[in-house]
């Protein structure tokens, strides 16, 4: 990504987590709650743990917006976490006071074991604090604003869950069609059947102190055709997309369109044909593809899921090594979440908006919204 850049900083129980966007034009208007409605929606989703009920994540604008506009300048922001008020000595940045107990059984799928062998740790609370799905804060604040700026310019960026543990809902998504119903449910979910079953499902892994995943989807609408290009294998949109879906806690998978299931179907069967009318211009009538062909937007909305694994931390824990005695163990009980697949697709369109937002710029973009515009 060169036009658009950002970098977070914090650990889960620090003060604060802070990031720096770089890259948004002047002139986007904006006011701070823009940015607070996306940590809230971030915060939300049944199967969350105690941790969100203790944190109400509001964003501290430092830099790069002056009477509710941005001025071409980095955009510092801040998310302060209330935790940190009950962690202030375990994690004092000061040397001295009190030992904090160490942590030194890894849970199996998390970070643990091969973050303290790396950084040759002997507490494993070094690598959770960084590790922690508390990073994706930062990346939601800062991608309000990048969601607002392609906003500015009819692009649209909107996450749903469709499936948790087995439980799919497979209904139809036409946004901004549902758009109320899926701000409204509990999981995010389209169909409120299916949602039912998923919080049923969530309450029985609850019970047995066990966890779940998911997949969500993100869609975006009104897309310019030729952002992305297939001239190199790192400028193309699909695998951009990838990487930054990729990047997000827990996600082992990615797909665009059919993804996977292309695999399976004949040629005739697996590519949306092309048509072309007076009004329409080129035209498909499905979408298999998502959006994107040979890494380029077709101006078909855009389809991406992503696979989210169970959460790695069990109230009843997989069996471990104790990092220090090498003797088996159960793995460290962290309080956490069940479930965070809706909360996960919300850092999905964050992810997703910054990539579209970087490719937006790299073909149309300027110094301020009206230059671009004039661009466009
Ligand atoms: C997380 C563990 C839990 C989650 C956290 C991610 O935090 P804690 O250890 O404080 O209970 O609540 O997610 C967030 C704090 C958040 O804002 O999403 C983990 O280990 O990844």
């Amino acid at each position: 990504m060169g036009k658009i850049r950002f970098l977070t900083a914090g650990e889960s129980h620090g003060p604060a987590l802070m990031v720096i966007l770089e890259g948004i034009p002047a002139g986007l208007p904006l006011v701070k709650a823009e940015i607070d409605r996306d940590l809230a929606r971030r915060q939300q989703g049944f199967g969350r743990g105690g941790r969100m009920v203790i944190e109400k994540d509001e964003v501290e604008i430092i830099s790069g917006l002056r009477r509710g506009l941005t001025l071409g300048t980095p955009v510092g922001l801040l998310v302060r976490n209330r935790d940190w008020e009950n962690w202030k000595e375990v994690m004092a940045a000061e040397p001295g006071g009190p030992e904090a107990k160490p942590v030194t059984t890894p849970r199996p799928g998390h970070a643990d074991l091969s973050g303290a062998l790396k950084f040759g740790f002997q507490d494993i609370r070094n690598v959770i604090e960084r590790a922690s799905a508390r990073e994706t804060a930062a990346r939601v604040a800062a991608a309000a604003i990048v969601k607002k700026l392609l906003l500015t310019f009819g692009i649209d960026v909107y996450s749903r869950v469709v499936q948790v543990g087995a439980v799919c809902d497979h209904s139809e998504f036409h946004p901004p069609k549902g758009y109320e119903v899926i701000e409204n449910s509990r999981l995010r979910c389209l169909s409120a059947t299916e949602e039912a079953k998923m919080v049923d499902l969530i309450n029985q892994a609850r019970e047995n102190g066990d966890t779940l995943g998911g997949i969500f989807e993100v869609k975006s609408t009104g897309l310019p055709v030729g952002l992305g290009t297939y001239t190199q294998w790192d400028l193309r949109l699909d695998g951009l997309l990838a990487q930054a879906l990729m990047s997000i806690p827990g996600v082992k998978g990615v797909e665009i369109g059919e993804g996977f299931r292309l695999a399976s179907l004949f040629g005739s069967k697996a590519h949306d044909e092309i048509f072309h009318g007076p009004e329409k211009g080129f035209y498909r009538k499905t979408n298999r593809a998502g959006g994107l062909e040979a890494g380029i937007t077709n101006g078909q909305s855009l389809i991406i899921r992503a696979a989210m694994k169970p959460i790695s931390t069990l109230g009843q824990p997989l069996t471990t090594v104790d990092i220090i005695s090498r003797k088996p163990a159960a793995a460290v009980k962290e309080r956490s979440d069940v479930c965070a697949v809706p909360a996960a697709g919300i850092v999905g369109e964050a992810m997703a908006a910054f990539v579209l937002a970087d490719a937006f710029l790299e073909k149309f973009g300027g110094d301020s919204i009206a230059e671009i515009k004039s661009r466009l």
